[in-house]
């Protein structure tokens, strides 16, 4: 009543023009909306924002077109759920618990960007791939997520209220389209933030059926470090992530021979009989040409690599259309002027560098992750950010945005003053952690990354240290850290890597670095 009162009044006392201004002044004042696109195992190498020159991902390059590409952003751990902890918490993995993808389920009663924006008045939603654990979600005023690591085709997902519901097609336009009808479906008069988490590209790196084939006709150039001996680098040596022996025919590659079980490839089995008939007229040709070419050796690791990389891009590329469509829909539906969209992964990913596929090393292709996005307005259009930031930097940035207070537990910064061209102090210094000890057989290893060097402690599988010069040795290929000529670097590094130990407060590290070498 009151409020129509108030309309009489404003509609007598003003002249039509004068109030349609001060709407559109209300309307502007909403507080940004908050879209972050948030992929897997998605390489930055392989896209063309990035440099690639064998493919095109137009979807992502609109956002470096339109808003910044970073080319200097990091995460904390380099693997799934744990840097989706420290994206949702701001915070290391120490301190939100949830160090590693196989023994922790996330605490979901800590801070997070999704609690604080909800209780700050945001419409929260998280639609896709989240691979938390099986605790509830908090915060979140609406969730459609994959039970863990989803399916790519005809996947389940987990919604609100605990009920599990089974789509029919393909995973990333499922969510896509789930994304688009929960925007649909909002109240408008809130500002909101959506978090759309895709599982392309992660293993098996299975694309939508129209991409098939997609790049059967690029022969894609091998890494320069492809045939890597990890001469000096004991930790390297001990993994279990090469194209060449790890890589399985099968299970990555889709070449089923002749008693290979099918039965235990969940993927294949939940295909409907046309699902299953296109994919196998593909993979059926694919294996008569390696029955043909029959290699071996070497020439065998290269074919493994060469579908490999059809695979993953074509993965990649529904991936890409996928974020495309959801550009798409914003600017439709007049949301991108006052919507920050980001799009980022999880970590980076090895495509070939050093022989491998995988990530969770510090070395640059899986701690470095791909972050571009776009702000109307506030982030001129074509912007290159060379400045580090890190994946715990999004929460207190979300923060910030929504003109809230960012809980001293957050660890991150926010680097919105860094879009908006203010003063932004940033870091010099990158620190990361990684804990898992099983699948791949990576170390356990902490250290810091300054702007020339890279210093990293493996610890509980492998006992070393590694030092590069990142400047002479940007593809990681030579420890000089037992070099007598570089202990003076050592040693200021290492005072370094203790300052940020304790900056960050990560107890577990400290002790080990008093031991051992
Ligand atoms: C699965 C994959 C691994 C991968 C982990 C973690 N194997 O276990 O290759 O490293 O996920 O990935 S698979 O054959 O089952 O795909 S993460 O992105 O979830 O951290
Ligand atoms: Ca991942």
């Amino acid at each position: 009543m009151k409020q129509l009162k108030l309309w009489d009044f404003a509609k007598r006392a003003l002249q039509p023009g004068l109030l349609l201004l001060l709407l559109a002044g209300v309307v502007h004042a909403q507080r940004p909306n908050i879209v972050l696109i948030l992929s897997d195992d998605h390489a930055f190498q392989t896209i063309s924002a990035y440099g690639n020159r064998q493919i095109q991902t137009p979807g992502i390059d609109r956002l470096a077109k339109e808003g910044a590409l970073f080319n200097k952003a990091y995460v904390t751990n380099s693997i799934c759920g744990p840097s989706r902890a420290s994206i949702l918490t701001g915070t290391y993995s120490h301190i939100n618990g949830f160090k590693d993808n196989v023994s922790f389920n996330f605490n979901f009663s800590q801070e997070s960007f999704a609690k604080v924006l909800q209780k700050s008045g945001y419409q929260t939603a998280w639609i896709g791939k989240m691979h938390l654990g099986d605790s509830i979600p908090q915060g979140l005023d609406y969730y459609s997520i994959l039970p863990g690591q989803g399916q790519y085709y005809n996947p389940d997902f987990i919604q609100t209220g605990n009920t599990t519901r089974r789509y029919q097609g393909y995973v990333t336009d499922i969510i896509t389209e789930e994304a688009e009808n929960w925007l649909e479906r909002r109240d408008p008069s809130k500002p909101f933030c959506l978090v759309i988490g895709h599982k392309a590209t992660h293993r098996t790196w299975m694309p939508a059926l129209e991409d098939l084939g997609r790049y059967d006709n690029i022969n894609f150039d091998l890494p320069e470090n492809f045939f890597d001996n990890y001469a000096t680098r004991e930790a390297a040596a001990a993994q279990d992530m090469t194209i060449a022996k790890t890589m399985r025919m099968a299970h990555d590659l889709k070449i089923y021979e002749t008693g290979d079980s099918l039965a235990i490839e969940n993927s294949v089995k939940r295909m409907t009989a046309d699902q299953k008939k296109q994919w196998f007229a593909y993979y059926n040709k694919i294996k008569a040409d390696l029955h043909a070419k029959a290699p071996q050796g070497n020439a065998l690791t290269e074919w493994k690599f060469q579908r490999y990389m059809k695979d993953y891009l074509s993965t990649a590329a529904s991936l890409d259309r996928n974020i495309g469509k959801t550009l798409d829909y914003l600017d439709q539906n007049g949301l991108s002027k006052n919507t920050l969209v980001i799009y980022m992964s999880d970590q980076g990913f090895y495509m070939g560098e050093h022989g491998w596929f995988d990530k969770r090393f510090m070395y640059e292709e899986s701690f470095r992750t791909p972050m571009l996005m776009r702000y109307p307005g506030v982030i001129k259009p074509g912007s290159v950010i060379n400045d580090y930031v890190m994946n715990i930097d999004l929460a207190p940035t979300f923060i910030d945005l929504a003109d809230g207070a960012v809980p001293d537990r957050m660890q991150g910064i926010s680097f919105l003053p860094l879009l908006q061209n203010k003063k932004y102090a940033g870091r010099n210094t990158l620190y990361y952690h990684y804990y898992e000890n099983g699948e791949h057989a990576v170390s356990p290893h902490f250290g810091i990354k300054t702007h020339r060097y890279k210093l990293i402690r493996f610890y509980n599988k492998i006992e070393s240290w590694e030092l590069f010069d990142l400047e002479k040795d940007p593809r990681e290929m030579k420890n000089i850290y037992s070099d007598p000529k570089m202990k003076v670097l050592a040693t200021s590094l290492k005072k370094e890597l203790a300052k940020q130990i304790k900056h960050y407060g990560d107890k577990e590290a400290a002790a080990i670095f008093g031991t051992g070498k």
